[in-house]
């Protein structure tokens, strides 16, 4: 019911990635207690939490990690709508060790017949005025741009693509028959809830989402991997490097997303946390939550609100994508938040999910 004005939905899922630089936020050192525990292949189900396994498994097929509850300093000085930086506590949960893939999703889709928001065509009865290609079952693919002009305006790079969705990403001619363990993409909210569901899992929480990415890591940190964009010449995350929109040099190995599992796991074993595909989170989102939230496992607020698009409904996306780098897209970096319209997917927003101990 939103895709014919997609153009308006779209400035909004990428609005507001511009942001100045600033000096790193000054964070505490959180527990480090699961880090020993829970590093890739040196997993073992040992109990550690009075009988929690230190990983599980959902209905599907991705490993679970234990991230172990505590205290963080949630938000980010370098972000106008991560202040104030804030102590938050939360309690032990399991994630995903990577982003739900193509081929998670498909077998989901198999056992279920769920059909996705991109493959719904929409009514012409409820839209008279819409342009008729506007109505077709689709999503927005991002097409790049053959010049740099205004950087806020997303439609140069952008266009709705008629029949694009997780099946085909970037439209007809597409597929995901090679891709089975990339992140699976163009799902709307409700679509990464309804696998979240059927798997016996739940969409993290902002602050969980958070909680994990920073791993305990020293809070002065710009990245979620450290100090450096990068370590020793190599890219920590699939990020975009060149001159965006018109010319990805792909430093980092991949123009698009990347095989989940593609760069380091981060200190709990968690990967692509940073970069690759946004990840839906389960909070409404608020430009100014962070003034009133609860201290233990906030939830967000009752219903959102962002300024540059008063009107749509906006859930909290996390990480960015491997369209991110300085000079658009800063919301990769440790604490930045997104945001995204409920129904507009993309092919640059996946998820992942997260399950109670
Ligand atoms: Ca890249
Ligand atoms: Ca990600």
């Amino acid at each position: 019911m939103i895709k014919y004005i997609y153009g308006t939905l779209i400035m909004g899922l990428v609005a507001g990635c511009n942001s100045p630089g600033e000096k790193a936020v000054s964070r505490t050192l959180p527990t480090d207690s699961v880090m020993t525990c829970a590093m890739g292949s040196m997993l073992r189900p040992v109990d550690t939490l009075a009988g929690t396994r230190t990983f599980t498994r959902g209905r599907d097929s991705v490993k679970m990690i234990l991230i172990e509850g505590g205290s963080f300093k949630m938000g980010s000085k370098d972000f106008a709508d991560a202040l104030p930086i804030h102590e938050v506590e939360v309690s032990s949960f399991y994630m995903d060790e990577h982003e739900v893939t193509n081929g998670q999703f498909e077998a989901f889709v198999k056992a279920t017949g769920y059909t996705t928001v991109a493959e719904r065509p929409l009514d012409p009865k409820e839209f008279p005025d819409a342009d008729p290609e506007m109505l077709q079952a689709g999503s927005a693919v991002f097409v790049g741009s053959e010049k740099v002009g205004d950087l806020n305006n997303a439609l140069q790079w952008w266009a709705y693509v008629a029949g694009a969705s997780w099946r085909q990403p970037e439209g007809p001619g597409s597929s995901i028959r090679d891709r089975k363990n990339y992140p699976v993409t163009q799902l709307a909210f409700q679509d990464a809830e309804a696998y979240a569901k059927w798997a016996g899992k739940r969409l993290p929480t902002e602050a969980e989402w958070e909680y994990a990415a920073k791993a305990g890591r020293p809070t002065d940190e710009m990245y979620y991997w450290g100090k450096e964009q990068q370590e020793n010449g190599k890219w920590s995350a699939n990020i975009y490097q060149g001159t965006f929109p018109i010319h990805n040099t792909a430093e980092d190995g991949f123009e698009y997303s990347a095989p989940v599992k593609s760069y380091p796991a981060n200190a709990y074993g968690l990967y692509d946390m940073a970069g690759n595909v946004w990840e839906w989170c389960s909070d409404f989102y608020r430009t100014d939550y962070y003034a009133t939230s609860n201290r233990v496992n906030p939830k967000g607020p009752q219903s959102s609100h962002d300024p540059q698009e008063p009107g749509l409904v906006k859930r909290v996306q996390r990480g960015g994508s491997f369209l991110c780098n300085d000079a658009y897209c800063q919301r990769y970096k440790a604490g930045a938040r997104g945001k995204g319209e409920v129904n507009s997917p993309t092919n640059n927003v996946g998820f992942r999910c997260v399950k109670d101990i």
